[in-house]
């Protein structure tokens, strides 16, 4: 365990009073970095830091508000014993010591049973974003252990794989340039509700006059405040793009001269092009076909030219074909000469952090267990062959954030299944808990960040003593190790030595990155120029070093080499018959005062929120006599949902949205969108597919 640390540059004149250097550890791209003041032991006040460039002084409402989380009077203070039927929240308290010997005699049989420790599945996520808590020593223990391997798949992996094809990997332009952008497409992305920091760079560019345009189903807070708003269906953004992209090879838009030195495979993408016509983009997007042509000019001749790209248009079936095909644009116009043109989906592969350092994937030795989809948990809970028989949660609250809960929720009330969840809070998940374990907050542990929204590299140094008797998860994990009888010198390496073992990097871009300096400061910037314009002369981190319009590695994979439009697998054109019984295509993003299902217990944060909604237009509303405040019933084959209508024309004609992620045991029928959403996979990386979902609604009573 660490001791609170303080940062020696933030002196305070009342020796009561120290300011410790912090980061934002939720799964958002801006990473903030975070002051918290702590007046004898404890912590009054967390601010953003002023002189971080990317958080430049402002946290979100929601973190502004951390202390409101870490001293919750709903803080799990102990270990607790399921003493009720799963799934009712009955618990009794019980030690560290009986928890621990419990949990490790279980696996220690499960480990030497006949079917050996594939029983076993570690269920995380990204609760927390720092190396240490999120992936170091929870992964030495599974690999040690031989568990199953989880595939975390719930949020990005179609989209990552997807840009992967194009770009060579998770790069792209630097987000702090947008402020210089003359055009911004904030493509699938609700930067006000998801990515803050970003939208104040676009502010400034719209104060210098760019124009800013929204391509998403629904008016979302940030489409309002846009220059212009195209609210294509879900799933068609590949369309879209491929329509733009012909515009742009027919009417002499394309930079020759970039496109010759930095792309592979022009001819063949310009001949794939012929089929997809502006007109049948807009068709297929139910746009206009000015819409379409339009875009495709002013993207093609106004320069500097950025787009924002987020995960929000991957959670699709076709959603990796789409982010690989949109993701062509900027090399086809040479936006990419300017620091302030390109795209940036995520930014996470400009770091070189040591993974294989803090995971060990070593320790598996020649073992190779299966793997399971994070996005089909219900699934594998359910039926996987040999069952899971134990299952160890932590960052993560799967019953609430998994598609398909009626699977999901039939897996964790197996009463033979055991399970213990790693959590702050009573989640929906801990309540099916066999053993729950208290966990740290940010504010009292040790931690090292990277963004995948920003270029710098963030230090969390642990502000307080641990709450009531929480640990933080590689705390746990070394006492389970040592429990289990591994003596491998790694399960005793401490966080700080955790720390400085994921930033030990030949990568060229953590030069002058150091645990020491980073953790004294705060924050660094990797090191890249200010004005950073990673593809200007092309070196591409793909096999060829280009922009790869035609993928060899994709080939490989069996997947076509070229860009095409992958339709949703819900949809009047890829299921009529679905589509006749379920007419409108829900997506569930996420709602602006909860970080996926995080704060969403606590009590302030619901009030911001009100109560669960579902979004609808007029045009969809009025025939099924639904009116503004009514009670609606949301129902597909998957499951059923409860909730408040808004009629309110956001979501444009044919989409409902409902703002995301509730808890299950705070909604009226105690379900969330995830009762309707499917396990189905996206195209590529095995991703999750939230937004490709058909329902029906009717009136209720
Ligand atoms: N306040 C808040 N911030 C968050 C989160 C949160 O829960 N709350 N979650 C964090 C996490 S984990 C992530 S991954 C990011 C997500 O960040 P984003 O990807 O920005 O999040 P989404 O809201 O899923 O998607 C943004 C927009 O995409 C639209 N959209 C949905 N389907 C489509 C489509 O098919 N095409 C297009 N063009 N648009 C579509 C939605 O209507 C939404 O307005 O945000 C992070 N930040
Ligand atoms: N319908 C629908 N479902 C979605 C989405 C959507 O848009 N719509 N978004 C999806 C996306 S993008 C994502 S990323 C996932 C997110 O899903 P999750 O990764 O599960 O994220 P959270 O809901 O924030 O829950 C994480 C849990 O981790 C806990 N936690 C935080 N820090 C720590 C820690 O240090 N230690 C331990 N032990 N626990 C900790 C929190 O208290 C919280 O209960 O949800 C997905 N689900
Ligand atoms: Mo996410």
């Amino acid at each position: 365990m660490n001791a609170p640390a303080t940062s020696k540059t933030l002196g305070s004149a009342d020796p009561r009073v120290r300011l410790v250097r912090a980061a934002c550890p939720h799964d958002c791209p801006d990473t903030c970095a975070m002051l918290v003041t702590v007046k004898d032991g404890v912590a009054v006040k967390v601010q953003g830091d002023p002189t971080m460039p990317f958080t430049d002084g402002t946290l979100c409402t929601k973190v502004a508000r951390y202390l409101e989380r870490t001293y919750a009077p709903d803080r799990v203070l102990h270990p607790l014993r399921r003493a009720g039927p799963k799934g009712a929240g009955e618990f009794r308290r019980i030690s560290w010591d009986e928890a621990l010997d419990e949990i490790a005699a279980r696996l220690k049989a499960l480990a030497a049973a006949p079917e050996g420790p594939e029983t076993i599945l570690p269920c995380s996520y990204a609760g927390t974003m720092g190396m240490v808590q999120w992936s170091s020593m929870d992964r030495r223990f599974f690999h040690r252990l031989g568990a199953s391997r989880l595939e975390r798949t719930l949020c990005s992996t179609a989209g990552k794989v997807g840009i992967k094809a194009t770009l060579g990997g998770s790069v792209g332009m630097d987000p702090e340039r947008f402020a210089d952008a003359k055009l911004i497409l904030l493509w699938g992305a609700n930067p006000i509700v998801s990515n803050l920091h970003l939208w104040s760079r676009v502010q400034e560019a719209k104060r210098r006059g760019a124009r800013v345009i929204a391509i998403d189903p629904y008016r979302s807070l940030t489409a309002e405040k846009c220059s212009q708003h195209v609210a294509l269906m879900p799933g068609t953004d590949g369309a879209l793009a491929l329509g733009m992209m012909q515009v742009l090879v027919a009417e002499g838009l394309i930079d020759r001269d970039y496109v010759e030195r930095h792309t592979l495979g022009f001819g063949e993408l310009a001949e794939r092009l012929r089929r997809y016509t502006p007109e049948w983009a807009a068709a297929t997007c139910g746009l206009s076909v000015a819409e379409v042509v339009g875009l495709a000019r002013e993207y093609a001749t106004v320069k500097p030219a950025a787009i924002r790209l987020n995960y929000g248009m991957q959670r699709h079936a076709g959603g990796g074909m789409a982010a690989r095909t949109v993701t062509c644009l900027p090399a086809l116009v040479g936006a990419w000469r300017h620091p302030a043109g390109g795209i940036v989906l995520s930014t996470a592969d400009f770091y070189g952090f040591d993974h294989a350092a803090l995971e060990r994937p070593d320790l598996l030795g020649a073992r190779s267990p299966r793997t399971i989809n994070h996005a089909a948990l219900g699934d594998a809970l359910t039926s996987a062959q040999p069952p899971v028989r134990a299952l160890v949660v932590y960052n993560n609250n799967p019953v609430a954030v998994c598609p398909e809960s009626s699977k999901v929720i039939a897996g964790f009330s197996r009463e033979d299944l055991f399970c213990v969840v790693m959590d702050s809070f009573l989640t929906d998940t801990a309540d099916h808990a066999d053993i729950v374990l208290p966990a740290t907050t940010q504010l009292e542990h040790l931690d090292v960040h990277k963004s995948y929204g920003h270029l710098y590299a963030l230090a969390n140094n642990p502000a307080i003593a641990p709450v009531g008797e929480s640990l933080p998860n590689s705390e746990v994990f070394r006492r389970l190790a040592a429990r289990m009888g591994y003596d491998e010198p790694c399960f005793r390496d401490s966080d700080e030595q955790l720390c400085a073992q994921a930033l030990r990097s030949a990568s060229p871009r953590m030069q002058g990155v150091d645990w020491g300096a980073l953790r004294e400061g705060g924050w660094q910037r990797l090191h890249v120029p200010e004005r950073f314009a990673p593809f200007a002369e092309g070196g591409f981190p793909t096999a060829s070093g280009k922009c790869e319009l035609y993928s060899d590695w994709l080939h490989a994979q069996g997947v076509d080499p070229l860009p095409f439009f992958s339709p949703p697998a819900e949809s009047p054109v890829s299921n009529p018959a679905l589509a006749r019984r379920y007419p409108l295509a829900m997506i569930s993003p996420p709602a602006r005062h909860f970080l996926n299902s995080s704060f969403a217990n606590l009590k302030r944060f619901r009030d911001f929120e009100k109560e669960p909604r579902l979004e609808m237009h007029a045009a969809d509303a009025a025939p099924r006599g639904i009116r503004d405040g009514d009670r609606v019933r949301v129902h597909n084959g998957r499951g059923s949902l409860l909730l408040r209508a808004r009629v309110n024309d956001k979501p444009r004609p044919g989409v409902v949205v409902i703002p995301s992620v509730w808890w299950k045991k705070h909604a009226p029928d105690r379900g969330n969108a995830n009762n309707l959403t499917a396990q189905r996979l996206a195209d590529l990386g095995g991703g999750a597919t939230f937004y490709d979902c058909l329902v029906e609604v009717e009136r209720e009573g």
